[in-house]
C-alpha cells in the first residue's frame, strides 16, 4: 500500500491521477496546509521542504520508501508500475524534458501569477504582469507542442498528467484559452479519462479557500513567519 500525503491542489492532483492510472493501491493522508500540518515533525521527515504531496510506499523490499516533490513521485510510480514513461532512451528523455518544464516552469510561474494577482495584499503591477506574461508564454509553448498531436510526448505519459491540473488554473488567472486551441482540445481529451476524473476528485470536500477569502492565520502559515521558523 502507498500512503499519499496530500491536500487538494494541482501538485497533489498529479499524483492522484497517476495512482488512479496505474491502479496501484493507495491511501490518502490529508495534510491540511492551511492549518500548518506540513510543519509537523513526522511530515517533515518525509518531506523536508514542508510541501505536499509526498508518498510513503510500504510495498517494497527492505522497508518503506518515501518520496517528496511531485515530479520525483511520478517518476517513482512510473518505474514501479512500468507505465507512462517509456524505457527507450530517446522517448524517455522526450518525456523527461516536459516533466522538467512543468516542474521548473509551468507550475512555479502560474503559482506566482496566482499569488501576485490574487493572494498578495499589495497588488504590484510589475509582478502581476511579469508572471501573467510568463504564464501566457508557457501556454503558448504547450499549445505549439500539442499541435497535430494528442499528447505532449509521443504517447500519453506522466508529462500529460503533470501539466493538466495546472493548465486548469487559466480561469483563476483570467487567462483566456481562445489563443491556445490545442491546449483546449488536449484538456478535453484528458477530461474524458476516468482515471483523470477520479484523480481530480482527491479530497474534493476539502477544497482550498480562494486567496481573497483567506483568514489572517492561514495567510501567516502559508506566506508569513511560520514559513521561516528554524526547524
Ligand atoms: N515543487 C513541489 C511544490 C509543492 C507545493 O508547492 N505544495 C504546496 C501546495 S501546492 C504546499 O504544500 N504548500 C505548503 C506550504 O507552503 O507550507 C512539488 O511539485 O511537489
Amino acid at each position: 500500500m502507498i500512503d499519499l500525503f496530500a491536500w487538494p491542489t494541482p501538485n497533489a492532483f498529479k499524483v492522484s491521477i497517476m495512482l488512479e492510472e496505474t491502479g496501484l493501491p493507495y491511501n490518502v493522508v490529508p495534510v491540511n496546509i492551511a492549518a500548518g500540518e506540513q510543519f509537523e515533525p513526522a511530515f517533515l521527515k518525509i518531506s523536508p521542504n514542508n510541501r505536499m504531496p509526498a508518498i510513503v510506499d510500504h510495498d517494497t523490499i527492505g522497508g518503506p520508501v518515501s518520496v517528496f516533490e511531485s515530479g520525483a513521485i511520478l517518476m517513482y510510480l512510473a518505474e514501479k508500475s512500468g507505465q507512462f514513461w517509456p524505457l527507450e532512451s530517446h522517448a524517455r528523455y522526450k518525456v523527461a524534458e516536459w516533466v522538467m518544464w512543468q516542474m521548473a516552469g509551468l507550475g512555479p510561474m502560474l503559482g506566482q501569477a496566482g499569488h501576485f494577482k490574487r493572494a498578495a495584499p499589495d497588488k504590484i503591477p510589475y509582478a502581476i504582469e511579469r508572471y501573467t506574461n510568463e504564464a501566457k508564454r508557457l501556454y503558448g509553448v504547450l499549445d505549439k507542442q500539442l499541435s497535430g498531436k494528442d499528447f505532449i510526448a509521443s504517447k500519453y505519459s506522466i508529462a500529460d498528467m503533470m501539466s493538466y491540473p495546472w493548465t486548469l488554473a487559466s480561469a483563476w488567472l483570467d487567462i483566456s484559452l481562445d489563443e491556445f486551441p490545442n491546449v483546449t482540445r488536449w484538456q478535453a481529451t484528458m477530461a474524458t479519462r476516468p482515471a483523470v476524473q477520479r484523480g481530480m476528485e482527491l479530497l474534493a470536500d476539502k477544497r482550498v479557500a480562494p486567496p481573497e477569502k483567506m483568514d489572517e492565520e492561514t495567510r501567516e502559515i502559508l506566506y508569513g513567519k511560520k514559513q521561516f521558523e528554524k526547524r
